[in-house]
């Protein structure tokens, strides 16, 4: 049973203007839009940006405005469901495609949000994060949480690309997001992932613990995709082949807001992702796919990113009859999970 509620335009002029002149708003005409019956408003449209379609326009970027002149020179995924100056995939997420030309210098800087980097294309870059010189190949995914200084230069000679991931929209929501610049940092020991790249054993420390909150920063793709691939040979009948970036100290989510994970899709298997509450990217590493959500159908090809709001199931389907699909998908399940919200409806 639902009543109609009363309207705005129900309610004398002088009235409402009394209210605001005093900043005091009723609630009954606005209380639907706020609470929607049995599932949220979301301007989340499933959105596909084809990387062919990026890449030009991220080379052009690099003739058009030096480094200098950008810091970080980055195209923004941005969703139109929530209109493209708002610069956000997703209600949390934040998307960009970040071009470094070779003997090029994005600064040190460290903000509140929490990012990551997912490598598109190009060999020689690194980012230095926290001192580590974290080197950026194909695949990997290399971590800059929240508070760590962090800086991007490339030795090599082609343009390197990767997909920047950020819970920027909703860090900036909050009103709590801010950067701080720094200096050149003094590069210490470690890449990122070394001690930790091994599952199963993890560093002991005999005389103290750990202080480091993000003791793994570099993710290599080729040990993701190593337990990818051992993974769907154990288990020839386990449908989802999916492992989770995780802070191998505490088996946490390796980020505090955003999830990650790798998934395999078998040869020519479709699989159907449950509706559940936090909103979706996925980013093609290896291979090609069909992504159906409401009633959007995507061909994604290597490299392509695309979204889906949440509460909606998603259809993955890997068209080749020999070739396996890699994907890297990133939601908002930390954060549905931590604010008590998260729903799988099946
Ligand atoms: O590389 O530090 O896409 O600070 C947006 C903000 C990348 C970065 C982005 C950033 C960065």
């Amino acid at each position: 049973m639902s009543h109609e509620l009363g309207r705005i335009e129900d309610l004398p002029k002088e009235y409402v203007q009394d209210l605001r002149d005093l900043n005091l708003v009723p609630l009954w005409p606005s209380l639907r839009g706020v609470l929607p019956p049995k599932i949220p408003t979301r301007q989340t449209k499933p959105t596909h940006w084809p990387y062919k379609t990026i890449k030009p326009l991220l080379l052009k970027a690099g003739e058009l405005t030096p480094i200098e002149k950008a810091e970080r020179r980055v195209l923004v995924l941005a969703n139109p469901g929530h209109g493209l100056e708002k610069m956000q995939a997703s209600a949390a997420m934040y998307l960009g495609m970040q071009l470094l030309m070779p003997s090029e210098w994005a600064p040190s800087h460290r903000h509140t949000p929490n990012a990551v980097r997912m490598i598109v294309e190009g060999e020689g870059a690194y980012t230095t994060v926290d001192g580590e010189k974290c080197p950026m190949s194909r695949g990997d995914l290399i971590l800059t949480p929240t508070g760590l200084w962090h800086e991007h230069g490339h030795d090599g000679t082609d343009p390197v690309i990767w997909l920047d991931v950020l819970d920027l929209p909703l860090v900036y929501y909050m009103e709590a997001s801010y950067h701080i610049n720094g200096d050149r940092q003094t590069v210490v020991p470690g890449q990122g992932d070394k001690q930790y790249a091994r599952g199963g054993v993890v560093p002991t420390h005999v005389f103290e613990r750990s202080k480091k909150a993000y003791p793994m920063l570099r993710y290599a793709w080729t040990d993701a995709k190593a337990a990818l691939q051992a993974m769907a040979v154990d288990n020839p009948a386990q449908e989802s082949i999916q492992v989770t970036y995780v802070n191998p100290e505490t088996g946490e989510d390796a980020e505090n807001i955003l999830g990650f994970y790798a998934m395999m899709l078998r040869p020519g298997q479709t699989l159907r992702l449950p509706a559940r509450s936090p909103a979706q990217v996925f980013h093609v590493i290896e291979g090609s796919l069909q992504a159906q959500v409401v009633d959007s159908t995507f061909a994604l090809v290597e490299a392509d990113t695309c979204c889906a709001p949440g509460y909606e199931a998603v259809t993955l389907k890997n068209l080749s009859a020999d070739q396996p699909a890699f994907l890297f998908i990133a939601d908002e399940s930390p954060l549905h999970r931590k604010l008590g919200v998260y729903e799988n409806r099946g």
